[in-house]
């Protein structure tokens, strides 16, 4: 959750103070969809490091402004920039789609110049940092679709913002179904389906976190008529990792430590562990969930010893269950997280401390209540 810098706006595109700086929606999908098909070019844009929902839906939402375009003739093109890192599979989701990635430090590309911006999946300005130099000077031709709590409101005055939709797919799914003119997401062409599809089920977890309600559900049950193939989706998202990853799985429970007195139980996988298992830092995803499993675990904490320019940092990655635990209340992992220099959510946050592992392990138990 590493947080950077938020770009200040320039004066001469400041919005003027009769715009609304609330978080709140300023326009419906229908509004959305009227904007649209008045552009001749629009440039697809989410947080960077994309997830499910963010691929998802920002690659529905172009090949649908795509297909609708080429249908009635008119010469709205739609592509998606995205910033890296990408999941490894990001380009069976992407596929013919047009799309660039924008790798680390590394400026936009200059040429094109879209008539209309659409950012999906976030709102933050230091989740678009990436982007910040190219939006800057264009605000005024941006729209935002998005479902999170926060977000900052003078990045667009078009914004469809659905914080009780579980993922961004939700309201994009509405506006595919406009732009297409299908009454229902259960008539969407395959194509456009499946990434929504990818964006609903990660988002809540594959359909098991507290976000799921009958809504996701109904979707899901529309987007499956459509011939959505959902097992070879969870294939591709879940069963597709490399032994290493396994072995390097293994040394990190094998590290495990339980804090019993604070419900709490802490990994560590250190620059040695990934050099002999020959795994790469972005394959330890998904451990620090194991341990909650266990009944008397509340809180877990991971720590990974990582390495660049300036020396040897920890990264540490902490989940809490929601539930109370014999009379205890669930930790909040975020104020945990807050005192050590990092942040998130109250049930997954994460901080990195200038520390050796062993050093910031004693300020990470320390700061567990
Ligand atoms: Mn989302």
């Amino acid at each position: 959750m590493g947080m950077t810098a938020t770009p200040s706006l320039t004066k001469d595109t400041a919005l003027s103070p009769t715009t609304s700086q609330e978080w709140i929606s300023t326009t419906t999908a229908n509004e959305i969809a009227d904007w649209i098909r008045e552009q001749n070019s629009i440039l697809l844009l989410t947080h960077a490091k994309p997830d499910g929902d963010a691929l998802g839906s920002s690659i529905a939402l172009a090949r649908a402004i795509n297909i609708a375009s080429e249908t009635s003739g008119a010469a709205c093109k739609a592509e998606c920039w995205y910033a890296a890192p990408m999941p490894s599979w990001a380009k069976t989701i992407i596929g013919n789609t047009k799309a660039k990635t924008i790798e680390d430090n590394q400026p936009m590309p200059g040429a094109f110049d879209p008539e209309g911006i659409l950012i999906t999946d976030t709102g933050s300005w230091n989740q678009l940092a990436p982007f910040a130099e190219f939006l800057k000077t264009r605000l005024d031709r941006t729209t935002i679709i998005d479902h999170h709590l926060q977000g900052d409101a003078e990045i667009a005055t078009r914004r469809l913002i659905d914080s009780s939709a579980a993922a961004a797919v939700q309201p994009v799914a509405e506006i595919c179904c406009i732009l297409l003119g299908v009454d229902s997401p259960a008539d969407l062409p395959v194509e456009i389906a499946m990434p929504l599809y990818v964006g609903l089920a990660t988002d809540t977890g594959w359909f098991k976190h507290s976000n799921v309600d009958g809504r996701v559900m109904r979707l899901a049950g529309q987007l499956l008529d459509t011939g959505v193939n959902h097992t070879s989706i969870f294939a591709m998202l879940y069963q597709r990792d490399r032994t290493s990853r396994f072995k390097l799985m293994a040394r990190a429970l094998e590290s495990m430590e339980i804090i019993k007195e604070k419900n709490a139980a802490i990994m560590t996988v250190t620059l040695q562990d990934f050099k002999d298992t020959k795994a790469g830092p972005g394959e330890t995803g998904g451990f620090v969930d194991l341990p909650q499993s266990v009944a008397a675990i509340r809180v877990v904490a991971i720590l990974t010893e990582q390495k660049d320019a300036d020396g040897v940092f920890t990264k540490i990655s902490l989940r809490s269950k929601p539930d109370e635990w014999e009379g205890k209340p669930a930790v909040d992992v975020n104020a945990v997280c807050n005192t050590l220099g990092g942040g998130g959510h109250a049930r997954a946050s994460g901080a990195k401390i200038r520390k050796p592992l062993e050093e910031a392990k004693q300020m990470l138990i320390a700061a567990l209540p």
